[in-house]
């Protein structure tokens, strides 16, 4: 027998009078947001026939030009959010600097912006391996009604009023907090309906999986190095597994469900990493920790960073507690 699950948008009106100062503002972002996702998603799941379509000359016909999926979802997010006058800006990683909507206009009263990656890991689109979109929302700190500024982009992680990513996986999914637990709703395609499937998600206490990418480990510091032979020793319940897909959203996601730790250190050849604090660490900080986890850059809290720029990149090391923990011994011990 079919099992009667909530749809999200009956569970966003449910949790709608939860939120501090609850306007329904918050519920209607989320929905937008949930509305650009299955855009993307039908563009992605899509992105194989882009040449078998090309070669019809279906493109040039409706005066289409192809776009790389990433710029494309770009698109469909700003548009969205702009459309349906819900923010006030929008910064994303695919945009130099921040979008200011509706700036001259003072009887526009939206306190929220939306910092996004859109499509993040998208060199994994090329073969077929999944994707994702992260976002991160943030009260303004300048006056609703006037032109918002850098200073309302550039908020601790620990001042985010919500955060969630979408995958684009085996399945779609939506997973999102409101600063109350993690709720993960899987799309059902042929309704387009996202259903909550995996309500209060947790990243279990203890892990057997680490993912990080051990090409680059000679160029790591010592400490990682000496976490990641821990991870392999064999005593007790390890050696770990390893597993890294490449695509933060689905490492992050395949952790939370069954435990582990994902690492981007900084290396002698990137001093911070790879990840941007803002629109990539911040909102999976967030996130984690919601779901019992941690977040640091291999010494504090990722969510207690003082941004200085908009695409600013950190190390990220975010999972299952006790294994962000070991790993932070090994760090004191030899950074
Ligand atoms: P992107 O925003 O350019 O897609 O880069 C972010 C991605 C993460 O999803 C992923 O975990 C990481 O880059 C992989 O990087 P690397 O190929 O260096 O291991
Ligand atoms: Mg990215």
């Amino acid at each position: 027998m079919l099992k009667k699950n909530k749809t999200l948008g009956e569970f966003i009106i449910e949790n709608q009078s939860s939120f501090q100062y609850s306007s329904g503002e918050l519920s209607k972002l989320i929905n937008a947001l949930r509305l650009a996702a299955k855009v993307v998603n039908h563009e992605v799941n899509k992105a194989g026939l882009v040449d078998i379509l090309g070669d019809a000359g279906d493109t040039n016909i409706q005066g289409e030009s192809q776009q790389k999926l990433d710029v494309l979802a770009n698109e469909k997010f700003i548009q969205t959010l702009k459309n349906r006058e819900i923010v006030c800006g929008i910064a994303s990683e695919e945009e130099d600097d921040f979008i200011s909507i509706n700036s001259n206009d003072k009887n526009h009263q939206n306190k929220y912006v939306v910092l996004i990656d859109p499509l993040d890991g998208s060199s994994n689109i090329d073969v077929n391996v999944s994707v994702g979109t992260i976002f991160s929302i943030y009260r303004r700190v300048t006056p609703v009604g006037t032109p918002v500024e850098m200073k309302d982009f550039l908020q601790k992680g620990s001042e985010q009023v919500a955060a969630g990513y979408i995958v684009y996986g085996t399945s779609t999914m939506l997973v999102y907090s409101t600063g109350d637990g993690v709720n993960g709703f899987t799309l059902n395609p042929a309704l387009g309906t996202f259903y909550l499937s995996h309500p209060n998600m947790q990243f279990p206490e203890d892990g057997k999986i680490y993912s990080v990418n051990e090409g680059n480990y000679v160029h790591f510091l010592q400490g990682v190095k000496d976490y990641i032979k821990y991870c392999q020793k064999e005593e007790g319940d390890r050696p770990y597994t390893s597993r890294y897909i490449g695509s933060l959203v689905s490492d992050f996601h395949r952790n939370m469900i069954k435990g582990g730790i994902y690492m981007y250190p900084k290396s002698s050849i990137a001093e911070n990493g790879k990840l941007r604090l803002l629109y990539e660490c911040n909102p999976m900080a967030y996130l984690a920790e919601q779901a019992n986890g941690i977040a640091s850059d291999g010494f504090g809290r990722i969510l207690e960073i003082e941004p200085t720029e908009l695409h600013q990149r950190v190390p990220f090391f975010c999972g299952s507690k006790n294994m962000v923990e070991k790993l932070h011994e090994f760090m004191a011990k030899n950074a």
